[in-house]
């Protein structure tokens, strides 16, 4: 079924420059990038977007990672586009990230981990209409 997902390039790799490699690595594995823009979140758009982490001990060091400089927010659409991005970023953590993942690959740590994807078809509706509401 052809799905559309939400990525974000966050601000460590957009910053390392390294939105050029990713960006080849998901046309390369034939995504369609149908909406895509740079911008810097607000501290309160990045609680917002991370609300369902916001009892957890890392969410500080969520949203202060998620608003250091400007994130790339995608939408890509593809034949199950929700599971294909995320495998192709791999696990959260980098360190167990499979072998050449974009989070094995550009990610430093659990809390620097190159990219977001939406985990599910409803985060998904919801985070591409939270960048994108046309979508
Ligand atoms: P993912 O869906 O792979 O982005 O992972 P989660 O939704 O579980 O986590 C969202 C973000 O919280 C991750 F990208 C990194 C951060 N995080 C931590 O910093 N520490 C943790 O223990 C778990 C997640």
């Amino acid at each position: 079924m052809i799905e559309k997902t939400l990525a974000i390039i966050k601000p460590d790799a957009v910053a390392q420059k390294q939105s050029g490699p990713i960006i080849e690595l998901i046309e390369l594995n034939k995504f369609s990038i149908i909406r895509m823009q740079k911008l810097q979140m607000t501290e309160k758009q990045a609680e917002q977007f991370y609300a369902v982490h916001k009892e957890r001990p890392f969410y500080r060091e969520l949203v202060e990672g998620m608003i250091k400089g400007p994130v790339i927010v995608m939408a890509l659409e593809a034949e199950n586009a929700i599971a294909g991005w995320r495998e192709l970023m791999g696990a959260t953590d980098p360190q167990k990230a499979a072998l050449g993942t974009i989070r094995w690959m550009f990610g430093k740590h659990i809390g620097s981990n190159a990219t977001h994807g939406s985990d599910a078809r409803e985060t998904a509706q919801n985070e591409l209409k939270f960048f994108f509401p046309d979508l």
